[in-house]
């Protein structure tokens, strides 16, 4: 059976459908980008599960116990104490949010010219590795994309290719792994501990620091306990501290797996220097080491939200409620990445409009028309996100945690399924404004 949510609602927060010319006129107006368009103008939001979730009445409470002290304050070490157990690891470094982090530790990390190893990067993390002269480099196995392939961990880092990139570039001209769980741009997808333990040895016989793009990690640990061989008696907390074992660090977005609407972390095992440089650069950039950019709530309630996510039946919940939008989408014979994976449901635009080249944007077409149907907001991961050399026309349905009942997720299923059976007239799109970097967020269209 389903395991249904395991809370129940105290609070609402009305959401309004705009009639159809409206939705055009509004549409027009943010150039066909529904990253310009006002939230309030938007039904169903599905561009992010970041920042976007609803925090427990546990959290809610935690916010009023803040201590706004500038440094040293109660919730810094609360914090400290709750991440230090979860994680296993001795150093703590908050951050206002995930790409913070990842500025602070790719500024120590990464000299120019150095490639940063990793299954996929996302954007902001690969724009940070650029920024700083790095190149970045996605090693993930090639079931990844192909999206109607099985496979139970397609964010699975490929070890030939792996090592043999290490041996091709050498060890000096590698600034370090990030494995990012789960793998996002690939569809939410899980990497197991098999794959992080072997990525950890190989990395480790070549002297290669390891680090965790931990953005998701509890949704990993469910796929592991769920999925692989030897770890169904483990528990979740169990699991994580094992996942974070075989790392030397990680980066953390907080806006994700810790239940929160902002803020971040970095987490050192036990490397005291490399600590030591953070917690100097932490306050350039974020504030004191004690706040790193954030208000003493904000620690508060994310210190309480990483021990929240660690309960199994919530992430069985979460999960299964984005496992029931992929399985309404397949029975409408919508093309998604398979198997669903944890915070979103990835439609395979270039699949479902085949007739769309990638460079009329099939993602952008199909994000531009689930919003004139039904106010639904998605966002592309393809073609406008990575380039010409996007492997997939990925449309992501990304799910906020705790904030949309199952009847969302058929309403959602069903504007799709009414698009889906008119895709031969769905236009394309042409960029009329494109910014240098991050494109996606800024760019601009008009209808082909
Ligand atoms: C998302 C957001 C952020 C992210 C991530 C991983 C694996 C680091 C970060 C940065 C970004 C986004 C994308 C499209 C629309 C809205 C927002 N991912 N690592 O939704 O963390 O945002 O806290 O700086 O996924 O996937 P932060």
């Amino acid at each position: 059976m389903r395991m249904p949510e395991p809370y129940r609602i105290k609070m609402v927060e009305p959401i309004r459908l705009l009639a159809r010319e409206e939705r055009e006129r509004k549409l027009n107006e943010a150039g066909l980008n529904v990253f310009s368009l006002k939230a309030e103008d938007v039904f169903i939001d599905l561009l992010t599960d970041s920042g976007t979730n609803a925090m427990s009445d546990n959290q809610w409470a935690g916010l009023m116990l803040g201590d706004e002290s500038y440094a040293g304050c109660k919730n810094f070490y609360h914090l400290q104490d709750t991440a230090q157990e979860v994680f296993g690891y001795k150093y703590i470094v908050p951050t206002h949010q995930g790409r913070g982090a990842e500025n602070l530790l790719f500024s120590i990390l990464v000299k120019p010219g150095q490639y940063v190893l990793g299954n996929v990067h996302f954007d902001t993390t690969e724009a940070h590795i650029t920024l700083k002269g790095g190149k970045p480099v996605n090693l993930v196995i090639d079931e990844a994309y192909n999206t109607s392939t099985y496979h139970p961990f397609k964010g699975n880092i490929d070890l030939h290719k792996l090592e043999n990139f290490i041996k091709e570039h050498g060890t000096e001209n590698i600034a370090f792994m990030l494995i990012t769980v789960t793998c996002n741009t690939v569809g939410g997808q899980p990497v197991s501990m098999e794959n992080i333990k072997q990525v950890s040895e190989i990395c480790r016989r070549y002297g290669i620091r390891v680090f965790i793009d931990a953005a998701r990690f509890a949704e990993n640990a469910y796929f592991i306990k769920t999925r692989e061989e030897g770890y169904q008696d483990k528990s979740i907390p169990e699991i994580v501290r094992e996942m974070f074992s075989y790392a030397d660090g990680f980066t953390f977005s907080a806006k994700k797996d810790a239940l929160v609407n902002i803020g971040g972390m970095i987490g050192i095992k036990d490397d005291e220097e490399l600590y030591m440089r953070l917690r100097e650069l932490v306050i350039v950039y974020e504030g004191f080491p004690t706040y790193g950019g954030l208000a003493g709530r904000d620690l508060e309630a994310m210190s309480r939200g990483l021990r929240e996510v660690l309960s199994f039946d919530y992430l069985q919940s979460r999960i299964s409620q984005v496992q029931y939008l992929g399985q309404l989408l397949s029975e409408a014979g919508i093309p998604i990445q398979t198997p669903v994976g944890g915070h979103a449901v990835f439609v395979d635009a270039g699949k479902m409009l085949p007739h769309l080249p990638w460079d009329s944007f099939p993602g952008v077409a199909l994000t531009a028309e689930l919003y004139l149907e039904g106010g639904v907001r998605a966002v592309e991961i393809g073609s406008l996100l990575m380039g010409r050399q996007a492997p997939t026309e990925l449309v992501r349905l990304t799910i906020p945690r705790r904030v949309y009942t199952d009847n969302h997720m058929a309403y959602v299923a069903e504007c799709l399924s009414n698009i889906n059976k008119r895709r031969d007239q769905v236009r394309g799109v042409k960029i009329t404004y494109e910014p240098p970097v991050l494109r996606h967020f800024l760019a601009r269209f008009e209808w082909a």
